[in-house]
């Protein structure tokens, strides 16, 4: 039933580290799809996230059936608004922006989108989405008319994790933003490891094999890159790699 939340949680038990891709349909052409597809055989990649602030009619869609009709490679809708339900995909991270005070953004939308997801056969993966300033107003911070936690009050991003945690989120999501001049900082990282128990998911900023190692390093149990594989794809396999050394040593270390 909740295989990818069963994925997801067993990824913090047993120490894996998952890697996620963000593809943005609007930006996705057939061309690029198909060079991160052949790469991805190449490498482990473990998710598609798909999803973006703004969308194209349709553009969602004709991805998601895209990636499915070349890849097994499963496909997690992240969606940027409440219109992206889609049922040939196989799961939603049903977002809550548990960083910010805007009302539809904690529960307006998920009532209007209620029905459709209820009659999706989409796995419903409840996540607490943590904004954390990463160096620049990204288009996340901008739509949803929220402020972003400053990077260096990790106290403020442990305890909005832990809260999440006790209101019966199943993951949180630290996001420094799509495009983001820096990540979420390891020592946030490390401390809302030591805190709360649920899968954390980490994007925003990460554009190299090093970065990517350091976030898995801290804690990060599932790492999600978007714009520095739009721009080179071949990092993918870079950074595939960082992501599983990471896993590769915690099991030696066991
Ligand atoms: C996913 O928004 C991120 O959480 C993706 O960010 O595009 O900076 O990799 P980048």
């Amino acid at each position: 039933m909740n295989k990818f939340q069963q994925q997801f949680n067993e990824a913090v038990l047993l120490k894996q580290k998952k890697f996620a891709i963000l593809i943005d349909p609007d930006k996705a052409t057939e061309q690029h799809l198909d060079k991160i597809i052949r790469l991805s055989n190449e490498s482990v990649i473990d998710y598609f996230f798909v999803g973006g602030s703004i969308l194209v009619n349709g553009a969602l869609e004709k991805t998601i059936d895209y990636l499915k009709s070349k890849t097994k490679i499963p496909v997690i809708i992240f969606p940027g608004a409440q219109t992206q339900v889609y049922n040939k995909a196989d799961a939603i991270l049903l977002l809550s922006l548990i960083s910010g005070r805007n009302p539809e953004l904690l529960i307006g939308n998920h009532v209007q989108a209620a029905a459709n997801l209820k009659n999706s056969k989409l796995e419903i993966m409840p996540t607490g989405y943590v904004l954390i300033d990463g160096g620049i107003e990204t288009s996340v911070t901008y739509i949803s008319n929220t402020r972003p936690i400053p990077a260096n009050k990790t106290e403020i991003a442990v305890m909005t994790c832990i809260a999440g945690e006790m209101l019966g989120l199943k993951n949180i999501y630290l996001e420094a933003g799509s495009g983001a001049k820096f990540p979420v900082s390891e020592t946030m990282i490390k401390e809302v490891r030591a805190q709360v128990n649920t899968p954390i998911i980490v994007g925003g900023g990460i554009t190299s094999p090093e970065i990517a190692f350091k976030i898995a390093q801290a804690g990060a149990d599932i790492l999600v890159v978007g714009n520095a594989i739009e721009k080179e794809s071949n990092l993918l396999i870079g950074i595939s790699e960082a992501i599983k050394s990471v896993e590769r040593s915690n099991n030696l270390i066991k």
